[in-house]
């Protein structure tokens, strides 16, 4: 075994998240809570994750399923008690496992005291937590910038006469940076729950903390985009003029004091803010989510943008990933992830969730986790879980898809089925359906009514099924995790693409280099099979050997012998994991 300078522990974790409305109902109310998830911990352990990633579970009205905190330091009763966090911390660390929570900081409810008390007055103690600002001199708001969940991102506030900005929801207004006060409020929050003996943080759209004021106080217009689908106000928000320097001091203030993992979620981050942000001495977090890979199957990009569908071309895919793990290899790190709470369920994303659906399902896994970074899984990915097609918009219960839904068909006279076909393809709903236990009523979720229906196809994909196939996505994916921990080449080891412009195969290597003299101690090859075809293929001479020349360390088919250097074939969603001896 190759014993390499101590790394951070995150380096080589694999997190789990967890959506906690969605997770296990323990008191039939229909609503995932704190219990459900402790009762299923060793559902967590058997699949062998480090750290699980908490969605919210503050208190708060919901209006955007709890990213709308109206107090920090309360958990919200639908999700249970303090108590119930506390048994459900210790259950986890008893098992091994550690837990990040869910840092909603760019914005809170406007139902928190902070903003009760600030729209109350120009000159309330609090009205500077927020961002005010006057109308234009023809009286329109003060920029033209949409909300991601439609709308201005301008709110009018009688009692003192102005705007409020909320990026998102008119309930969840953002927060004022600038501010010290705030910030230093953000950072005692922190203190608060790693003094509980919390892991650390995933950062909710942390790269918009810093907005982009002018030198008189004002923000600028964006430029206005084609068809209205893009968010002007996102492209202007992210990646701010203050943002590494809020970081940098939080990291001093709060984390460089704890031993904690940090992810920042950043939509529209560059290469260059993932390396400036994730380097270990000058940057702040422990790694990013980049949303590069998640745009490349729609026409207009990041949030509205993504509705407009277009089919994944492979090429594209290699490209973006490729770029991360070229420039953050040995200048930073990358979370690994190709779904979570906000995106589709990537077997029927980017795989075959019909015939193929375990096949392609482990094919995905495999392609992601033998990457360099840390991998996320999310609650269901595990099982193959699939999107849902509810027929009616009423089943629907995120307030993006409604949202979008009503401006898309009343406001923009879209084809209500052409509106109805791009949430079925993208709805955040998708991933929120509730996770499916077993084969009895509501898959195990809920004695209750489920808060969201679930997916009908739970009969047949569900963890009691996966947990006794041993042939399942389940066992798969234990499989992918335990090998990322018993071999060094899979967390450290040099990414290379192969066969950059093949349509269908995605092939790449890993080159472990312990003792930097450049000799490769091991070489592993991935490759995969992005199709339902039977491409034959060369793969360049350095990494192919006989199948005596190699170890087959993984595949989601029978191994077979044959040549792995001319001609080779790979079976419909086929993926192999080999070490190729030296
Ligand atoms: O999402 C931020 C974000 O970029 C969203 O626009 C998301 O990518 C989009 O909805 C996908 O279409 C974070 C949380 O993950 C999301 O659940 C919250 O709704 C949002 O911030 C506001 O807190
Ligand atoms: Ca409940």
């Amino acid at each position: 075994m190759t014993v390499l300078p101590s790394q951070p522990w995150w380096k080589h974790s694999v997190v789990y998240q967890i959506y906690p409305r969605s997770f296990c109902d323990s008191n039939g109310d229909g609503i995932g809570d704190l219990p459900g998830i402790t009762s299923k911990l060793d559902h967590l352990k058997a699949l062998g994750v480090d750290v699980v990633w908490l969605s919210p579970v503050y208190a708060s009205p919901q209006d955007d399923n709890g990213y709308d905190i109206s107090d920090y330091r309360a958990i919200a009763p639908e999700f249970g008690t303090m108590a119930d966090f506390d048994e459900m911390l210790a259950q986890m660390h008893a098992r091994g496992i550690k837990l990040m929570m869910d840092l909603v900081v760019n914005h809170c409810s406007d139902e928190h005291v902070w903003f009760q008390e600030a729209r109350k007055s120009r000159d309330n103690p609090y009205h500077d937590h927020f961002i005010w600002c006057d109308p234009k001199a023809d009286g329109s708001p003060p920029t033209n910038w949409e909300a991601a969940f439609n709308g201005s991102v301008w709110q009018w506030n009688e009692a003192t006469g102005e705007y409020y900005l909320h990026m998102f929801s008119p309930k969840q207004p953002d927060l004022n940076w600038e501010n010290p006060v705030v910030r230093g409020a953000v950072h005692d929050v922190m203190r608060f729950w790693l003094d509980k003996g919390v892991d650390g943080f995933r950062m909710d759209v942390i790269n918009m903390i810093s907005k982009p004021w002018n030198a008189d106080g004002s923000l600028p217009d964006a430029p206005v985009v084609r068809d209205g689908f893009l968010q002007p106000g996102f492209m202007l928000t992210c990646n701010g003029p203050r943002l590494l320097e809020f970081l940098r001091e939080m990291r001093e203030q709060v984390l460089d004091h704890y031993d904690t993992i940090t992810v920042g979620e950043a939509p529209l981050a560059t290469i260059k803010q993932g390396r400036e942000l994730t380097n270990p001495e000058t940057g702040a977090l422990s790694m990013l989510f980049q949303f590069e890979h998640m745009d490349l199957d729609s026409v207009g990009g990041h949030v509205n943008g993504k509705w407009a569908l277009k089919p994944l071309d492979l090429r594209d895919l290699k490209a973006t990933m490729t770029r991360w793990q070229d420039a953050l290899y040995q200048q930073g790190w990358n979370s690994l992830y190709l779904n979570n709470h906000d995106q589709p369920r990537p077997v029927s994303r980017f795989g075959d969730d019909g015939a193929y659906r375990v096949v392609s399902a482990k094919m995905l896994g495999t392609f992601l986790h033998g990457m360099q970074g840390t991998p996320y899984v999310y609650q269901g990915e595990e099982l193959g879980m699939t999107n849902v097609g509810f027929e009616s918009i009423e089943d629907y219960q995120d307030i993006e898809i409604r949202n979008m839904y009503r401006v898309a068909t009343e406001e923009r006279g879209h084809d209500p089925a052409e509106v109805m076909r791009s949430i079925h393809a993208k709805g955040r709903d998708n991933a929120r359906t509730p996770m499916q236990w077993d084969a009895s009523a509501n898959a195990g979720f809920t004695t209750g009514t489920p808060w969201l229906k679930l997916n009908p196809n739970y009969p047949d994909i569900n963890a009691a099924q996966a947990v006794a196939d041993p042939d399942s996505v389940f066992h798969h994916y234990q499989r992918l995790i335990a090998l990322r921990r018993a071999h060094p080449v899979l967390v450290h080891g040099r990414y290379e693409l192969l066969l950059p412009e093949h349509s269908q195969i995605y092939a790449y290597t890993r080159t472990l280099d312990a003792d930097g003299r450049g000799s490769a101690d091991e070489r592993w090859l991935v490759v995969c099979n992005f199709s339902g075809d039977m491409p034959v293929f060369d793969l360049p001479a350095e990494t192919g050997q006989g199948v005596n020349g190699c170890d087959w360390m993984l595949g989601n088919y029978p191994p077979c012998e044959g040549d792995l250097l001319h001609g080779v074939t790979l079976r419909p969603w086929e993926a192999r994991m080999l070490r190729l001896r030296a």
